[in-house]
């Protein structure tokens, strides 16, 4: 994503770029569309995609098949060749497939030309596509128009990229509860319950002295009631959801020579840092990804705090300070075969306020800190003795982080919806705050026309959740951020 490709008649076509504003609205549906959807390198196959009107006249001009000119029979492989018709050459040996509207991704037909996976091979086979009147497609365009042709939500087209991007089995789990369409069937169940009490309410309004069935407060009570309750639990479900979607960034910190970057290593379960026993060994920051019960955890090792020796050392200070600033969770390390000294002091203070585990490292050597002294500076955090040399009390750290970052079992279940994703937070708790104003109102007596007006701005919060009112600049918010071919 985000690079550029070049087609081999030197046309640059950016891949993972934005939306240009030239193709947002509906309208350029009529466009047929072409991407290759495969990454970019060599591979065993590598798919160009196109999905449009012209996709099938397209594909029957390239296309010659092997055996008989029978014509596509829609979902079904056809072998053959992709032939460069101005030349008449062959370009690659291919299968390709016709999927026919409505069955498909986009509800639009859908040819996907399977070529070997050549960087060569794909862009050659994608320009033949677009001569013949195809045009790029824009990131998350394929996407963008399964939504705007109503086979998916917007929750839903949003859970297709954290689907692509799931990094743990957690992950692809809370994605796959939004795929599902789980959300947006409490959503919708949530707004015809809204929906049935507002025309009653309305009716109320506009017609006072007609003989209209009377409202049953004590019912539009309890239902406010529980769908309030109800909102709070998915905002507070969000925390979590958000750290298992987007996983955490998480900075080893300490003095030099604590150990930093052994716990790194055996953390990853390989020799990734370099470890020595000279004092500030470590000069940059190194980074790699990794899987604590399900959570991505971003883990930084950085240069040991101290004053610096030279100016290479110096800016690994300073660049392991900045990593500290910005991280979202914080591992102290402390030395337990020495006393607390200087250094370690001037780090708690670059620490104050993180969340953080105090980890008491080289617990094979006699004791020499004093562990009471680190439990009355660290009395609201949990501290872990370890020996990162002889990988002890390492699984009971990774417990440790785990409980520190998530204070329940999350497991996404259709009982136990999580919300992950910032923009239906905020749009739940829009919903909470009209329901808890209307239910307000309705305990004290306001008008009905206040309580109408609340309800309203809750069904058009849920409205705008599931994409049933439309926002262009919501929309290329969300799609842009898809790889092309998507
Ligand atoms: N006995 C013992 N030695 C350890 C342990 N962990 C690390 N060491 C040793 O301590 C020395 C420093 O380890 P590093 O992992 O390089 O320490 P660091 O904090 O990354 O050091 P800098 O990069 O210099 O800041 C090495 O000789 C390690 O073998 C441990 O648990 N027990
Ligand atoms: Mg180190």
């Amino acid at each position: 994503m985000g690079r550029a490709a070049w087609l081999s008649n030197g046309v640059k076509v950016n891949r993972g770029s934005s939306f240009n504003s030239s193709t947002k609205s509906p309208s350029n549906q009529e466009e047929t569309i072409a991407a290759i959807s495969t990454p970019f390198g060599e591979s065993g196959i590598g798919i160009v995609r196109m999905s449009g009107s012209l996709a099938q006249p397209i594909a029957s001009k390239l296309f010659k098949p092997k055996k008989d000119q029978s014509p596509f029979i829609s979902h079904h492989f056809h072998y053959g060749e992709i032939i460069d018709p101005q030349s008449g050459n062959p370009v690659d040996e291919v299968l390709i497939v016709l999927m026919k509207s409505p069955k498909t991704y986009t509800r639009e037909d859908i040819v996907e030309i399977h070529c070997h996976g050549g960087y060569f091979i794909l862009q050659k086979v994608l320009e033949l596509v677009l001569k013949q009147g195809a045009r790029m497609a824009q990131p998350g365009e394929f996407t963008k128009r399964a939504f705007l042709n109503g086979r998916i939500d917007l929750t839903q087209a949003e859970a297709v990229i954290d689907l692509i991007r799931a990094k743990t089995q957690t992950s692809l789990e809370i994605a796959g509860q939004q795929l599902r369409g789980w959300l947006s069937r409490e959503m919708i169940d949530i707004k015809t319950q809204l929906v049935g009490h507002l025309a009653l309410i309305e009716a109320h309004i506009d017609f006072p002295e007609e003989e209209i069935e009377p409202i049953a407060f004590g019912e539009l009570k309890r239902d406010l009631e529980r769908m309030t309750h109800q909102t709070e639990e998915w905002i507070s479900s969000y925390e979590e959801g958000r750290v298992f979607r987007e996983g955490i960034s998480c900075a080893i910190v300490g003095k030099t020579n604590v150990g930093k970057s052994s716990l790194l290593n055996v953390l990853l379960k390989e020799e990734r840092a370099i470890v020595t026993p000279i004092p500030g060994t470590t000069r940059d920051v190194i980074e790699e990804v990794l899987n604590i019960h399900g959570i991505p955890v971003r883990l930084m090792d950085t240069a040991g705090l101290r004053k610096p020796a030279d100016s290479i050392e110096q800016e690994g200070v300073r660049r392991a300070k900045e990593r500290v600033a910005d991280s979202d969770f914080v591992l102290l390390m402390l030395d337990g075969s020495r006393a607390l000294d200087v250094d370690d002091l001037e780090i708690f203070e670059e620490i104050k306020g993180k969340n953080r585990v105090v980890i008491v490292n080289k617990n094979d050597l006699p004791l020499r800190i004093s562990l009471e002294d680190v439990k009355n500076r660290f009395e609201n955090d949990p501290i872990v003795l370890i020996s990162a040399l002889k990988n002890e009390g390492i699984d009971d750290l990774k417990k440790t982080i785990y409980t520190s970052l998530v204070h329940r079992d999350v497991r996404a279940t259709p009982e136990h919806l999580i919300v992950s994703n910032i923009r239906h937070k905020t749009a739940v708790s829009q919903v909470g705050e009209n329901l808890a104003s209307s239910l307000k109102g309705l305990e004290e007596g306001t008008s009905l026309e206040f309580i109408a007006f609340e309800i309203r701005s809750a069904l058009d919060a849920l409205g705008e959740m599931v994409g049933e009112i439309r926002s262009e600049e919501v929309l290329n918010r969300i799609f842009e951020q898809f790889c092309i071919g998507k």
